[in-house]
């Protein structure tokens, strides 16, 4: 038996395994179930008692040198994942790798924030899930205002003074902006708003909105006219012209709709128009001083504008889309339509 366990000591010498094949091969050629180690256990139980000691134990180093050293050369061989030959087929042709592209309204978005951030402006973003305080109490809505109903806001929490609900503006954003940024103020916030609203071609119970605030000393209306002017000419093109048309919300004093000339007819008048040559864009005004002191501003010394857009309408109107509920549907039909506008 020692001549045999010498016999297998010396293969193991002479033993060199290149690939994974040549490693399993010698794995069984010495310790699989008719392996010659293997082979050596079933011949160490014929050996007599007073050998057993010195065999039991020759036999145990010799499994565990034979163990190490195909370890070894699994791990050599490992290292070189190459080393069986390639296993694909390298002269197939490869798979068409489909890039994914940016969503309309994540596309409209960014490109207004950039605009205003061009103009100077931060950027904030704020809790989806708010408190009445901040959607409604802060910016000036009176205590029976239709939009603080059940009908018209989704409330997360009821039954005290300070429920919780999913906004419906981010004008929740600019106030808390209020409360903790030092004046000037100059901020733009997009972000996700909820209402409790049939969904139809022209409004959905979850959309997008940007909405702007800029509050220094002297802010006046003509300077809020000038900064939609020079983003409605960034966004919709250098010939754009806007029209203020008065208008009301709880938060500005005085307040407006604006509308931008038409970018397909370019005032003549069509079916996107609907013949009157503008579309409507935003809603802004000069901000209320009730919301203003609300957030412990001096409406006697400071001045501010605001605005606010839904970012689905503008883009409906930069590709003429006259259904709202295509970009909620993530038809690929309609989505790939968008994978190359990038530019403003
Ligand atoms: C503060 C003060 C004033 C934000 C404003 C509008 C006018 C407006 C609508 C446009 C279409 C919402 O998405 S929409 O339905 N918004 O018309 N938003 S002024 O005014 C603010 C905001 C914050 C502290």
């Amino acid at each position: 038996m020692k001549e045999e366990i010498e016999k297998v000591l010396a293969e193991l010498d002479e033993l060199k395994c290149l690939t994974r094949k040549e490693v399993e091969d010698a794995r069984v050629r010495f310790l699989g179930k008719k392996g010659e180690v293997t082979a050596l256990f079933e011949q160490f139980r014929t050996v007599g008692p007073e050998m057993k000691r010195e065999y039991g134990r020759k036999l145990n180093e010799l499994k565990q040198t034979v163990t190490a050293k195909i370890e070894e050369f699994r791990a050599s061989v490992s290292d070189n994942a190459e080393s069986d030959g390639p296993k694909e087929d390298l002269t197939m042709p490869g798979d068409a790798f489909e890039p994914g592209s940016r969503h309309p309204v994540s596309i409209v978005r960014q490109q207004i924030v950039e605009i205003f951030r061009k103009f100077g402006y931060d950027v904030a973003e704020g809790p989806e899930i708010e408190d009445d305080y901040h959607v409604f109490e802060a910016l000036n809505f009176p205590p029976n205002h239709p939009a603080r109903d059940m009908q018209d806001t989704f409330f997360v929490s009821t039954g005290h003074v300070n429920p919780l609900l999913l906004r419906t503006h981010t004008s929740s954003v600019q106030v808390r902006e209020m409360e903790s940024q030092p004046l000037p103020i100059r901020v733009i916030c997009p972000g996700r708003v909820f209402r409790n609203e049939a969904i139809s071609a022209r409004a959905h119970c979850i959309f997008h909105q940007v909405e702007g605030l800029y509050i220094d000393k002297n802010v006046t209306f003509a300077d809020l006219k000038q900064a939609i002017l020079l983003f409605a000419r960034e966004m919709f093109g250098p010939d754009a012209e806007i029209r203020m048309r008065p208008s009301y919300f709880p938060f500005t004093e005085p307040s407006s709709e604006v509308d931008v000339s038409c970018n397909i007819c370019h005032g003549k008048g069509c079916n996107i128009c609907k013949g009157t040559g503008w579309l409507e864009i935003l809603g802004c005004g000069m901000v209320d001083p009730n919301v203003l002191e609300a957030s412990g501003i001096d409406s006697k010394v400071y001045s501010g504008f605001a605005f606010g857009m839904g970012v689905e309408r503008i883009a409906m109107l930069k590709w003429q889309v006259n259904d709202l509920r295509h970009y909620f549907e993530n038809d690929m039909r309609f989505l790939r339509e968008f994978s190359t506008a990038t530019e403003v």
